[in-house]
């Protein structure tokens, strides 16, 4: 039986605990503690060390789901938890100041990672923030001469969840299934 972990990032807010619950085949386990210092009203709760999940496919394989915190102040987390990971998925959340900067500062942040690896961007929140749409994620990443897969994704929805972590295992081994 092969075991892989993947890892779930990108800033605050963009919904890494919220999508790691929506695809765990068991109760996550999660490190949120209250924050107080957010501005955003939006939520409460903030991950201080990691999110974990774990998904079983068809065929006995497991995906180890590790998320990051969001917040700069714990960004001494995001090396640890990238260690023998299989590839990144970056969250973005489209209702904040500037998601192109967000997409920019996690791409480098993780950028040898990433060059061992494979990346996929979800864009959440599209419901609440159309725009930049997905074609000018698309543009931008072009213009950084980079091909990564972007895909609108809602956190809670386990199957736009699902599509997205679909997608990097695909572009890793064709031949992992889906679930
Ligand atoms: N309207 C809307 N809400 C969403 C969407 N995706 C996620 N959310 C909500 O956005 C919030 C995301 O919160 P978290 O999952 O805690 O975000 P996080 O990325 O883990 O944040 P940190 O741990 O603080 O870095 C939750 O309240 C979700 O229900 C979306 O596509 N649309
Ligand atoms: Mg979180």
């Amino acid at each position: 039986m092969s075991q892989y972990k993947i890892i779930f990032t990108g800033p605050v807010g963009a919904g890494k605990t919220t999508a790691i619950e929506s695809i765990s085949d068991d109760p996550p386990v999660r490190t949120d503690a209250s924050a107080s210092d957010m501005t955003k009203k939006r939520k409460s709760e903030t991950t201080v060390a990691m999110d974990y999940g774990i998904m079983n496919l068809d065929d006995g394989e497991k995906i180890h789901l590790y998320g990051t915190p969001g917040q700069e102040r714990f960004d001494f987390m995001w090396d640890i938890l990238t260690v023998g990971g299989i590839g990144l998925i970056l969250l973005l959340d489209n209702t904040r100041a500037d998601p192109f900067q967000d997409m920019r500062f996690f791409l480098d942040s993780f950028g040898q990672f990433i060059s061992d690896t494979s990346v996929a961007i979800g864009v959440t929140q599209m419901d609440l923030s159309s725009k930049p749409t997905i074609n000018d994620f698309h543009n931008q990443l072009e213009a950084l001469e980079l091909k990564v897969p972007v895909f609108a994704v809602d956190a809670r929805v386990t199957n736009d969840v699902s599509i997205l972590v679909q997608s990097l295992l695909f572009s890793l081994d064709p031949g992992l299934e889906d679930k």
